[in-house]
């Protein structure tokens, strides 16, 4: 299918691709093919308004008629699936499963969403007084900004829409400036649900598309309770403080340095392929990917070598095409970012197997995966760089190990493949691994949206997706009730007139 055939089974007439300011490249060839109108940072306060407006018929609106509109919502993803997940191809240069699979995490968390919104309990409380009766009743927060990044155009934005509308929040969507067109398609998807369930407030959900002064504008309103952002740790590093500082609530998902420990009684054939999928899959560009091998010494040259073979058959090139595994880095300044961590790493004492520029389709930016052996966690290894790179560094214990592991700014996702019993709990422990996400035998990436999704230090302490994150979209609110004829007060006050 050529690039014009994605574009229209997706719904784009000729005319809202042409005339606007933002070129769309698609990483497979680097061809621009769109040119799409941005917001005006002057449109964003009627935005906005029209989000509260929203929200003041939208949270009055039962929350299980909420989670229908999210329901059909699922509906409509499951019969364009297969569009959807070749404009996630074309726009962010996905392998076509992963595409597809990007689409299903969609109507996975559309489902999760749709049971929740008949389940968002609270907890009822023993009170201390007799006659008395406790409680806590989630209520919906108001507008709720979702910036999301170009590697999961849209799944992460399904993870903040789905658990935001049966929360009673309407959306203002800012994409990816990378990835504007599959933004634009899952709002077309959204309308026809929207038209479907007939009586939604008009403002429901917006998207607005442009550069840092249209976030900006998100991230400065008081009206906008709730931004969560995804994307690096420079832009959570500025979003975070500028939402808390006028109290607002950050949901951040920021960067990750991912590690995998290898323990001498690993099952090493699993070991190989849960390495090599969370390493050089999506190009090495989810915040899940694994960027660090920590192995027990005793088995680091015999994996090494395995790893070393098993990178040496990687089919690189057109993510279309049947039998690809490695697409195309999202444009030339990641491969070029790419490079300069490899330089890096061959200065710190680093051997660099493979990534080197590889052909691919013409004019875009493809680089075969590299492996790195390197004599200690220096510097580079603990930089997140969004591309195919794994560092290799040996251990002695699990102390060691588990050190290394939490030894870098990043705190997302964590795994050790291992069959000893001990080792596994030990790095599950709170002595173990200090990441959001921790995993046993499993990489650490491809994680099922049924779980929280996010983690501490620098990755920004947000949580998304399944069990309670659907509590950050929320507010809490506390209810005493006196059934009885007294007034006591708590603690035993005693207050008589
Ligand atoms: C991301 O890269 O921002 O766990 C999200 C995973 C995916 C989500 C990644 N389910 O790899």
């Amino acid at each position: 299918m050529t690039h014009e055939d994605v574009l229209k089974a997706a719904g784009f007439g000729a005319a809202e691709l042409r005339g606007g300011t933002l070129a769309v490249r698609s990483p497979i060839d680097g061809a621009e093919v769109a040119r799409i109108r941005e917001t005006e940072a002057a449109e964003m306060p009627a935005i906005i308004a029209r989000a509260q407006q929203a929200f003041r018929a939208w949270r009055a609106v039962p929350a299980p008629r909420r989670g229908e509109l999210v329901r059909l919502l699922g509906e409509e993803l499951r019969a364009a699936k297969d569009e959807l997940g070749a404009l996630v191809t074309l726009e962010a240069g996905k392998i076509t499963s992963e595409g597809l699979g990007e689409v299903q995490e969609m109507i996975d968390i559309c489902d999760f969403a749709t049971g929740l919104s008949r389940q968002l309990y609270g907890y009822t409380i023993a009170s201390e007084r007799p006659g008395h009766r406790m409680a806590e009743t989630w209520h919906p927060i108001g507008p709720v900004g979702i910036i999301s990044a170009f590697n999961f155009p849209v799944a992460v934005w399904s993870w903040n829409a789905a658990m935001a509308l049966v929360c009673g929040n309407p959306i203002i969507w800012k994409p990816s400036e990378k990835t504007p067109l599959t933004a634009m398609a899952c709002l077309k998807i959204l309308d026809r649900a929207l038209a479907r369930f007939g009586d939604a407030p008009e403002g429901l959900a917006q998207l607005v598309i442009g550069g840092p002064e249209i976030g900006a504008a998100l991230v400065d309103s008081r009206d906008v309770p709730v931004v969560s952002a995804t994307g690096s740790t420079r832009m959570g590093a500025q979003v975070g403080p500028k939402v808390a500082a006028r109290f607002g609530r950050p949901i951040l998902e920021l960067g990750g340095n991912n590690a995998m420990i290898v323990a001498p009684s690993a099952d090493l054939d699993m070991a190989v392929r849960a390495i090599v999928f969370s390493a050089v899959g999506t190009a090495g560009q989810r915040c899940t990917s694994l960027r660090r091998l920590i192995v027990h010494d005793s088995i680091r040259t015999d994996l090494v070598a395995k790893l070393r073979a098993a990178y040496a058959s990687l089919p690189v090139g057109d993510p279309r095409a049947p039998g690809t595994l490695v697409g195309p880095l999202v444009d030339e300044a990641a491969l070029d970012a790419m490079q300069a961590a490899l330089a890096q790493a061959r200065s710190e004492g680093g051997t660099v197997h493979g990534g080197a520029v590889a052909a691919g389709v013409a004019g875009g930016a493809y680089a075969a995966p590299a492996l790195v052996e390197m004599p200690a966690q220096s510097a580079i290894v603990k930089t997140e760089t969004f591309a195919p790179i794994l560092y290799v560094v040996g251990y002695e214990t699990l102390d060691e190990a588990i050190a290394l592991q939490n030894d870098v700014p990043q705190g997302l996702s964590s795994c050790i493949f291992t069959l000893n019993m001990r080792e596994a709990e030990t790095f599950l422990s709170a002595t173990g691994s200090d990441c959001g996400i921790a995993n046993v035998n499993i990489g650490p990436s491809g994680a099922e949206i049924g779980g929280a999704f996010g983690g501490e230090k620098e990755t920004g302490g947000g949580r998304e997706s399944g069990s309670d994150a659907w509590k950050g979209y929320m507010r809490r609110q506390t209810s005493t009730v006196n059934f009885s004829a007294e007034l006591p007060l708590a603690q035993g006050v005693k207050f008589d007139l």
